[in-house]
């Protein structure tokens, strides 16, 4: 008898079902098996090939046992029944349905209100050189932000920095576009800060840029209103403070009336009747021409928001950490929008 063939013949079998699998066991191992035959047959191998004989088909054994314990375990796991008892009437499993996260809803309101009124969306990337970040927006060389404590970056050198802001996705869209201009650009920043309820190092921005002829700080003031009125509600007002950025001048903080009180004074306002929700200015000239922009023919204005501040003020959420731990108790009372 060929034991190669044999042992090929039972490292090749393949069962459809659980006859195919009876007709193996006993041409192998059944009393009349091959194997029982190639046993019996020792007494005629010459005894110096013995050794040898009774390995192979040691092997060819080994090889039909494994298919064996295989193929019964697969025909006891499956029902071999063709049509299998599935009840067509019972309820399915219940697929949770995930919601919009705040920060989603919240950002894509912003986008909307701006959309409405002409601005387009830029995005960029979050890993910044200094030009973009830091030196085309005037910050001078020696600016607190520079610093490890405050940026992330890359390497020793510090040429590269996760962005701190969006304003760089601004400048490049300045470096490669004619005015007029007229865009949001949100996304994530980060900066080295210790996370708290009020600060985080990873934030979302939503800024806006208008470049054009003639643009002026009431173009500004009224756009921003507009804003506060679609996003809290017709009744709001706001007031500007004069500020301090180094990309901006003039710059201002802008306050809206804190729709939780209607300005009479609460806890949340802290008794001021006002809410500081963002800050804006006109573009700096030398910001203008540092991106290509003759800031003699040209002028524009810029703002800047948070968009977890905006949804804390907006919802009452009370700690900004909340909005980044993904607790699906805390997500899902907000739309699906
Ligand atoms: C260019 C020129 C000017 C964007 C601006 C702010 C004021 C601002 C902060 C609000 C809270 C950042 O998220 S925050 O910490 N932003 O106060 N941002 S003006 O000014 C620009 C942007 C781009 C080229």
């Amino acid at each position: 008898m060929d034991t190669q063939a044999l042992l090929q013949e039972a490292q090749n079998f393949q069962a459809e079902n659980k006859e195919q699998l009876d007709a193996f066991k006993s041409r192998f191992l059944g009393k009349k098996g091959v194997l029982n035959d190639l046993f019996a047959n020792m007494k005629h191998v010459a005894p110096e090939s013995r050794k040898s004989y009774g390995q192979e088909v040691n092997a060819i054994k080994q090889a039909a046992e494994e298919k064996i314990t295989q193929y019964t375990a697969l025909f006891e796991n499956s029902d071999s029944k063709s049509t299998p008892d599935i009840d067509h009437s019972l309820p399915g499993n219940w697929m949770p349905v995930g919601s919009m996260h705040p920060v989603t809803l919240v950002r894509n309101e912003i986008l909307e209100i701006f959309s409405k009124i002409g601005f387009s969306v830029a995005e960029g990337p979050e890993i910044e050189d200094d030009w973009h970040n830091f030196s085309a927006l005037n910050f001078p060389p020696e600016h607190p932000a520079r610093d490890m404590q405050d940026t992330f970056f890359m390497d020793h050198e510090a040429a590269f920095a996760l962005r701190t802001h969006t304003s760089s996705v601004q400048v490049r869209i300045m470096e490669n576009h004619k005015p007029p201009i007229r865009i949001t650009a949100p996304g994530r920043v980060y900066r080295n800060e210790a996370i708290s309820a009020r600060a985080h190092c990873l934030f979302h921005q939503v800024e806006g840029l208008y470049i054009d002829k003639n643009v002026s700080f009431a173009d500004l003031k009224q756009t921003l209103l507009h804003f506060a009125k679609e996003m809290f509600g017709a009744e709001s007002q706001i007031r500007l403070r004069p500020s301090y950025f180094p990309f901006t001048e003039p710059s201002a903080e802008m306050d809206v009336s804190c729709n939780i009180c209607s300005g009479e004074g609460c806890n949340v306002c802290k008794h001021t009747g006002w809410l500081e929700i963002m800050g804006c200015g006109m573009v700096d000239p030398q910001v203008l021409s540092n991106c290509g922009i003759d800031p003699e023919t040209y002028s524009g204005y810029a703002f800047g928001m948070g968009v977890e501040r905006i949804a804390m003020l907006k919802y009452s959420i009370k700690d900004l950490r909340l909005f980044f731990e993904n607790d699906v108790k805390f997500l899902k009372q907000f739309g699906n929008g």
